[in-house]
């Protein structure tokens, strides 16, 4: 990798262009793409271009160039993001962030891993030994949890189902003491049915293919995940895919293994895996010539055998919570009410995801756990300073989308409020501090679709609570007439109710949003069911009774009786929204920074970029808006040494050192030198350059004056030969 780059990879900060159009923008994204030149800056936001390749990018020797370094001291890179971050944190004890956006497939959980080994690779010079183990755990953490979180979907092979947030806490020192991973909604929807081309989990195909003949048998398991409903979708992908499958489940294993796993929970996760895989084959008949015994019974009774065995349940109870349910019937009464085959359907659906979700949270609980920072720094009250990194799932529109897509926009809506307000924040209080007059500066603000989804009483998450609270059946259209009779003026919502003409939507079934990064239709058909996600207290009592202490420590709200189960649980969406306002006050409470990634294309090859798929990327995450904000007050700003580092060689008073009693002064002479002292603000440590055009001419001078300098350092190396 070159330290420096000439003017045939483009500009390395967007903010340097001439002019800020689209089309200038993808012309020098384009430009540096063709180079390899993946990362470009806006000021301290870096663009990101997903190579899809392998590139000489990473590794300790591209660490140690940036390490120390300040962000334009050497070509765009997340490393120097992540040390800018950890500088800031170090220096001034900030707590700070870099929030990685995006959508699926561009790249945020591959930069989120560098951001972390770059971490791990500049802390802990002294080798402590409970700082190693911390970092072992950070590292590690990431193969256990995409194991469990990850799944191929048609966009990226390995696509992150959840929403994921890490603190990283570093002591006094600076380095990393403990950590706590936050994460969000998981797609448990995945665990029943997945689309054609995609798969479940990886975790399931993990245990299938890479346990070893012994423990598949104890676990009643057959080594094809066609045998199985849940793992048999996306048809004939799975022995093409599964190659590497064993050597990653024996990496799981081993990551599990150093976190501290015992092998007992890693031998009760394969079981409750499994578990699951038997409850999905587990079908119902309708028996109504068996009146008095139930009228409902499964199909294959071994199955149940091998779930009640798998999750060290009685038999008896788990047939019982498959066919029916109780019910309390005023006071202490209860009655067992027989299912339908179809209730029962979907209780066993409802059961299987609500498990995986439990043993999911487990997981990132038990990591947790691990990670809790045990050497509290007494010099600051107990309190570590942090690193956040947030690698959450980019907005998505399907061809059909439901409540799982409706929450993840919302969530990107808020983040990219937040990124306006913290970007437009930042450049106010840097102007402030350095005693600049501000500007005003006018942005889009998503914030009235924000509105939409999350104010009380009317917004859309209000409504469906509301649906879902009301006693009686209730159906997705009353759902969807609700929202229409609420929203039919608001400027960014609609359905075919209410523009009849429009018949991209379906009558009494779709709404659409206008998003900030696009118009998104919904299907409202689930939206009820998903957001009450109801599992019978059953279920919950029959797990929590297991004796298998890992499987029971999953379900502490099992304890309940049916009787005293009255308090209706906060709904999907709720806890939803609600840990998305608390993720975002955390977030503006720190320093961010911010990598915005982009995808170059749907095929996932390499070296190709699709202007169209590009410019829509562009366009929505808001990017030139972000170099005109950044232009708007100034373009530029560098500490007085790091600008005479850069561009002494241009002038007589400064080349190759100055003599005029200060940065500042010597920074003013040189600029007059170019007659540009007009286009700039002197702060009290940084210059703050207006118009690219300055910078522009100020490169210009310093590469024309390169090759001679070049030249003659050559000849004076020569000459003392
Ligand atoms: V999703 O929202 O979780 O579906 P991500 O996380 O944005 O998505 P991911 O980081 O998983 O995407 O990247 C997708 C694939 O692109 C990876 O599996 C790599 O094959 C490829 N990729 C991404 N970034 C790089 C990179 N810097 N160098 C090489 C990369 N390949
Ligand atoms: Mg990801």
């Amino acid at each position: 990798m070159e330290d420096d780059e000439g003017p045939e990879c483009g500009k390395p900060d967007f903010v340097l262009l001439d002019q800020v159009t689209m089309e200038d923008f993808m012309e020098n994204l384009k430009l540096r793409f063709e180079k390899g030149r993946i990362y470009t800056y806006i000021g301290e936001v870096l663009v990101s271009v997903n190579p899809y390749q392998e590139l000489p990018l990473y590794g300790p020797e591209a660490i140690a160039r940036y390490q120390g370094r300040e962000l334009y001291e050497r070509p765009p890179h997340l490393y120097a993001v992540a040390n800018a971050a950890y500088r800031a944190m170090k220096r001034r004890s900030r707590d700070t962030c870099i929030v990685i956006s995006g959508e699926s497939g561009a790249g945020k959980t591959e930069a989120s891993k560098h951001i972390m080994q770059y971490i791990a690779a500049v802390t802990n010079p002294s080798q402590r030994a409970e700082v190693e183990r911390v970092k072992d755990v950070l590292l590690k953490s990431t193969c256990v949890l995409e194991a469990f979180g990850n799944a191929r979907t048609n966009r990226n092979h390995n696509s992150s189902r959840f929403g994921k947030y890490m603190d990283i806490n570093f002591d006094f020192k600076g380095d990393p003491v403990g950590g706590h991973i936050h994460s969000y909604l998981l797609e448990k929807s995945r665990v029943l049915k997945q689309h054609v081309g995609e798969r479940n989990f990886h975790a399931f195909y993990q245990v299938l293919r890479g346990c070893e003949d012994e423990e598949l048998q104890e676990l009643h398991l057959q080594r094809n995940p066609a045998v199985y409903n849940f793992t048999r979708q996306g048809a004939g992908l799975n022995v093409v895919l599964d190659i590497d499958e064993k050597s990653h489940h024996q990496a799981v294993t081993e990551a599990m293994r150093v976190i501290g796993f015992s092998p007992e929970e890693v031998a009760s996760v394969h079981r409750i895996l499994a578990a699951i895989l038997h409850l999905g084959n587990i079908e119902f008949v309708e028996l109504e010539s068996n009146l008095e015994q139930g009228r409902l019974a499964v199909t294959e009774e071994v199955l149940v055998d091998h779930v009640a065995e798998l999750t060290a349940t009685p038999r008896e109870l788990v047939l019982r919570c498959l066919l029916a349910r109780t019910v309390a019937s005023g006071g202490r009464e209860v009655i067992e009410k027989g299912h339908t085959a179809a209730e029962a359907s979907y209780a066993r659906d409802a059961c299987a995801k609500a498990v995986y979700q439990r043993l999911f949270e487990w997981v990132v609980d038990r990591i947790n756990h691990v990670m809790e920072p045990r050497d509290r720094d007494p010099r600051r009250d107990g309190k570590d300073t942090v690193i956040g990194v947030l690698d959450i799932y980019g907005f998505e529109v399907f061809p059909v989308n439901s409540f799982e897509q409706f929450c993840i926009n919302y969530c990107n809506e808020k983040l990219q409020q937040l990124f306006i307000q913290l970007i437009l924040k930042q450049e106010q209080e840097e102007y402030e501090r350095e005693g600049i007059a501000w500007q005003t500066v006018e942005y889009f603000n998503n914030a009235t679709i924000v509105d939409l989804v999350e104010r009380p009483h009317r917004g859309i998450l209000a409504v469906l609570d509301e649906a879902c609270s009301t006693a009686g059946p209730i159906t997705d259209r009353i759902f969807l007439q609700t929202l229409d009779t609420h929203h039919r003026h608001h400027p960014h919502y609609t359905s075919r109710q209410l523009c009849p003409t429009d018949k991209t939507m379906e009558f009494g079934r779709d709404f659409r949003i206008k998003h900030y990064a696009g118009d998104v239709t919904y299907s409202v058909e689930g939206f009820i069911d998903k957001n009450r996600d109801f599992l019978f207290q059953d279920f919950k009592r029959l797990l929590y009774n297991s004796k298998d202490p890992t499987l029971r420590a999953m379900w502490p709200d099992g304890q309940q009786d049916i009787t005293e189960v009255t308090k209706r649980p906060l709904t999907a969406g709720t806890l939803f929204k609600n840990s998305m306002v608390a993720l975002v006050e955390n977030l503006a409470s720190k320093e961010p920074f911010y990598v915005r990634c982009i995808k170059p294309n749907e095929d996932k090859v390499a070296g190709k970029l699709d202007e169209g798929h590009c410019r829509h990327q562009v366009a929505y995450l808001g990017l030139l808006e972000n170099v005109r904000v950044r232009r708007a007050g100034f373009a530029s700003r560098q500490p007085y040494p790091r600008f005479l580092l850069r561009y002494k060689m241009t002038c007589e008073y400064t080349w190759p050192n100055h003599l005029l009693g200060s940065d500042k002064a010597a920074v003013g002479a040189l600029l007059e030198q170019h007659g540009l002292q007009g286009d700039v603000a002197f702060g009290h440590s940084k210059l703050f350059i207006r118009s690219p055009r300055t910078l522009v001419t100020l490169e210009q001078s310093r590469a024309c004056l390169i090759p001679i300098i070049v030249l003659l350092l050559q000849k004076a190396w020569r000459g003392t030969l």
